[in-house]
């Protein structure tokens, strides 16, 4: 895998492969079960001798919910992205985030919490196992990649700021610079990107804090140095390159709820029936097959309802889209 310098580096220049693999041979001889068996902060230890360099390739263990489609090819995921910040085509964030500043980088967790802190990003990296999860991931413009995501379960560092009795929502919002993002004037929608989620999603396993992609760090285009990752949402609601975290007590307004809320809702799970105008949601493109392949059906919560349908009991998934 080769992410040319877009993230600043690539795992052959700063860790010599036998390192890198006797640490995986490791781990694979350890079994995942021997992993998950010590303490957190022990099977860091262990499992990243070299956790203290931020230049090293992440380390991780197979983790939960991952699906055994084949992985989008990584040129396609980092050649073809939403990032506004970066422009409003495509193409835009591979071609102008390569200078994007993510080093040093802090994201606070505060509002209704116990525990309000900012977190230095090697804090965040240390917080818990990394954790590889396969997660298909579909933009409400229809179509869809399957990437295999590093990181570890957003709840982890929601549990630690302890959220009073009062929260019930969470705020997300990105980094925004003009002067690093001089493209995001541009672009038809306002900054800083912010997104929520009602506080049973965020604390959701399968909401993912997600620090890497493809064995590697994020590549700035795909939201380094660390953002979320809601697999049953449409994309927008991934919130890339993350400064904030805030525990709120009401509905949070999100970037394209404000810019078109007959469109896009907030809760804005992928559901075949309801048409996001002007487009159909019912079938969607991967990413990464060519032009002339066949859609495939698109499938409610994006077919991770098993997990997450029981969040939405009751509520009519027409009015609450
Ligand atoms: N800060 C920020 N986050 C963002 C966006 C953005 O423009 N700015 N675009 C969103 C949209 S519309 C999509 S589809 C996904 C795309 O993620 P990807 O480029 O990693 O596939 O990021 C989401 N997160
Ligand atoms: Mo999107």
């Amino acid at each position: 895998m080769v992410f040319k310098k877009s993230s600043g580096w690539t795992h052959e220049e700063v860790t010599p492969k036998e390192v890198y693999f006797n640490r995986r041979n490791f781990l694979a001889a350890m079994g995942v079960a021997g992993v998950a068996a010590l303490a957190g902060r022990e099977a860091w230890k262990l499992a990243t001798p070299a956790a203290a360099d931020p230049q090293a390739k992440l380390p991780f263990v197979p983790g939960p919910y991952s699906t055994t489609e084949k992985p989008t090819p990584s040129s396609d995921v980092t050649h073809y992205n939403n990032f506004y910040e970066f422009g409003s085509s495509k193409s835009g964030p591979s071609r102008h985030a390569g200078n994007f500043v993510t080093s040093p980088w802090s994201a606070s967790v505060e509002g209704e919490v116990k525990n309000p802190r900012k977190y230095s990003m090697p804090e965040i990296l240390k917080l818990a196992t990394l954790e590889e999860r396969i997660y298909r991931h579909r933009c409400v413009e229809g179509w869809s990649i399957v990437v295999p995501w590093i990181g570890y379960s957003l709840s982890t560092i929601l549990k630690l700021a302890e959220p009073t009795p009062k929260a019930k929502f969470v705020a997300f919002e990105s980094y925004y610079s003009p002067a690093q993002m001089p493209w995001a004037a541009g672009s038809g929608i306002s900054f800083p990107y912010v997104e929520g989620l009602r506080l049973d999603e965020a604390m959701h396993p399968l909401t993912l804090l997600s620090v890497g992609m493809y064995g590697e760090k994020l590549p700035n285009q795909d939201g380094a140095p660390v953002r979320i990752v809601v697999p049953w949402k449409y994309g927008y609601k991934s919130i890339k390159s993350i400064v904030k975290i805030r525990l709120v007590k009401d509905q949070p307004p999100t970037t394209w709820n404000n810019y078109g809320p007959s469109a896009y809702g907030f809760y804005s799970n992928v559901n075949p029936d309801v048409d996001t105008v002007p487009w159909s949601q019912r079938y969607e493109h991967r990413l990464g097959q060519g032009l002339f392949a066949r859609p495939i059906p698109t499938h409610i919560f994006n077919g991770y309802g098993d997990l997450v349908a029981s969040l939405y009991k009751g509520m009519d998934l027409r009015k609450y889209h």
